[in-house]
């Protein structure tokens, strides 16, 4: 090299390695999942680094669904119960007329891109012939224990075009071997090979996080890390949820999202051994409000590309009950929850129970239907003129436009480009109308998606501003439509026939209430005060009756209002006969094995007609 060349080089490197290009070249790194901040990096270089956190590929596809159906069919939809106890007999489960085209046909057809069926729930009952139970649909009486529905759903996917995922419960209350930590991982990874193995593409893997005991009263230690890594040798495109790290549970079974909600999180996810000390450090759990504000990231030692998935049942309860007919959900109900998940940086898990025939009731089905035509017709003409023009921009910047002139609407629609990293953190709307403008909606993130609703306006132009932002911003999408109004529906449920007024409160614990007159007890409901869930809920109860108030018959001796911390909905139990009582006795335990508290309000009374 001669000295012109030997300059050139040098040059070149000097240039190189000033602090400008330096950083140019920091600007475009990008972090995939998960990082760690350096020890004392300060707020500023955090945030530039949580901007470039993005998603993995599975990540981002399973964010594009939006949409996913999850399926809760099994041993408790014949016997009307949210858990089972694994003591069910296996010929109970007869779905006689099963026809899983019919799920997937209405699934397809009404916008879902994916189906999670729950293969094995919490009593253990296996919905495909598991070689690891005894207590799985080989056992029963369908199909001459010859069926297999996980393989009917997998094959009506399949011919359908949608995704399918699956539900493996890790709490069995079946397997004789659960709290035997080792014996016990054994084999749920027995049964998670068998699923990931025979059923073709698995894109998503569902492991709630509901623990219990073993037969004696052990522990159960679940092998995470084991699980996880057999689901990426198995299924490398899978995502894993809930109590895995590509989807987080949004901390309610309710269908609402955050206001704020950050798929870049500091929260830990739980089957990371140090979940518990860092998350604790940060003083948040799954169920917090703050995941991922500056302040958090200020406290952080890292964070997780982990975006909420909103898991919510079109019916009350996530199995199918012929009562619960006349509850399904509205499409005005239906929408709010759209707009509060999708429209909140979320995917939308919506649970369609088929019944005891092993279809979805026409009810639901027809619900879909309206729901999927209100969307489309709602989404179908986007008001604003070139929304899909990319713009990147620092904080405090503007951006004005153009609505079809005279535009009504009521809806506004953003979305960030989620690939270069989650980065708004305010954002403000407004609109064009009678000559001044005038604010309409006002937020925190965006996201992938994020829904403004407000009172229909007529408006010439949109002007969205960026307030605050991680480094730069960057919009995909401006949209504005009109949702019309949906009626409203009375869903005002009776779950009481007596006038609560009559009543007296005779002891607070155990709960016993003189109901004022003799009346013949059909059922007794309880329904935690404004749907709220808190630590004091009742878990486990026993219901007694009594004429007297003196000499009382036990009715139930063993109940459990299952899954009420997570979904704290009126639970109805009916008596095994209707009787003639004054006095009813309710000793309960919350889940923490304390005495329950119960106010009278949250118990009703049904009698017999
Ligand atoms: C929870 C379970 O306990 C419920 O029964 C239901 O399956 C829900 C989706 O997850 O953890």
């Amino acid at each position: 090299m001669n000295m012109k060349g030997i300059f050139v080089v040098t040059l070149l490197v000097a240039i190189m390695l000033t602090p400008r290009s330096l950083m140019a070249r920091q600007d475009s790194i990008t972090y995939v999942k998960h990082l760690v901040f350096p020890q004392n990096a300060t707020l500023e270089e955090k945030v530039a680094m949580a901007a470039r956190l993005v998603p993995s590929p599975q990540q981002l596809d399973w964010q594009r669904m939006e949409l996913i159906a999850f399926i809760h069919f099994g041993m408790n939809t014949f016997t009307g119960r949210e858990w089972g106890d694994g003591k069910e007999n296996p010929k109970w489960f007869n779905p006689v007329g099963l026809d899983a085209e019919q799920w997937v046909r209405t699934l397809k057809e009404t916008g879902f891109k994916l189906v999670l069926i729950t293969a094995k729930h919490h009593d253990g009952f296996c919905l495909w012939p598991s070689e690891f139970t005894d207590h799985s649909v080989a056992a029963s009486d369908w199909k001459a224990g010859k069926g297999d529905v996980v393989r009917e759903l997998r094959e009506a996917c399949s011919k359908f075009g949608l995704k399918f995922g699956v539900y493996l419960s890790p709490w069995d209350r079946n397997a004789p071997c659960y709290g035997n930590s080792p014996e016990y991982n054994d084999f749920f990874v027995g049964q998670l090979t068998e699923l990931l193995t025979n059923y073709g593409e698995v894109h998503e893997v569902w492991f709630d996080g509901a623990i219990g005991e073993g037969p004696d009263g052990r522990k159960q230690e679940y092998d995470w890390e084991r699980y996880y890594k057999t689901i990426q040798r198995l299924q490398p495109n899978a995502v894993m949820a809930i109590m895995g790290d590509d989807v987080r549970w949004v901390g309610n079974e309710r269908g609402m999202g955050r206001e704020t909600e950050w798929s870049a999180t500091v929260l830990t996810p739980g089957i990371y051994q140090r979940s518990g000390q860092n998350n604790g450090n940060l003083g948040i759990t799954e169920l917090s409000k703050d995941l991922g504000s500056r302040a958090m990231l200020a406290k952080a030692t890292e964070l997780f590309w982990y975006p909420s998935e909103v898991d919510v049942s079109i019916r009350p309860g996530w199995f199918y009950r012929e009562e619960e007919d006349n509850r399904v959900k509205t499409v005005e109900q239906l929408m709010d929850i759209y707009c509060q998940s999708v429209g909140r940086n979320s995917v939308l898990l919506l649970n369609i129970p088929p019944n005891r025939e092993g279809r979805i009731h026409d009810i639901d089905v027809e619900r879909l239907r309206e729901f999927a035509a209100y969307r489309d017709k709602v989404f179908a003409h986007d008001r604003v003129v070139a929304g899909d023009i990319p713009w990147c921009t620092r904080g405090g910047i503007s951006r004005v436009y153009a609505l079809n002139p005279d535009s009504l609407i009521n809806l506004v629609l953003l979305q960030e480009d989620i690939e270069q990293g989650q980065r708004v953190e305010r954002f403000t709307v407004e609109l064009y109308a009678k000559g001044a403008w005038q604010q309409v909606g006002e937020g925190t993130t965006l996201g992938y998606k994020r829904i403004l609703r407000f009172p229909e306006t007529k408006a010439d132009s949109l002007r969205l501003t960026i307030r605050e932002v991680r480094l730069d911003g960057n919009i995909k999408q401006v949209s504005a439509y009109y949702a019309p109004p949906l009626g409203n529906v009375d869903l005002h449920v009776a779950w009481n026939d007596l006038k609560r007024t009559a009543w007296k409160m005779i002891s607070r614990e155990p709960l016993v209430i003189d109901l004022g007159e003799t009346v013949k007890l059909a059922a007794f409901t309880y329904a935690p005060l404004n749907g709220e869930t808190k630590p004091t809920l009742a878990f486990r109860y026993e219901f007694s009756v009594s004429r007297d108030g003196t000499n009382w018959e036990e009715v139930i001796a063993d109940g459990e209002f299952s899954n009420i911390v997570n979904n704290p909905l009126p639970q109805t139990v009916r008596l095994p006969v209707a009787k003639d009582v004054r006095y009813i006795r309710l000793r309960a335990m919350s889940l923490n094995g304390m005495p329950a508290q119960i106010g009278l309000e949250e118990i009703g009374v049904s009698l017999a007609k």
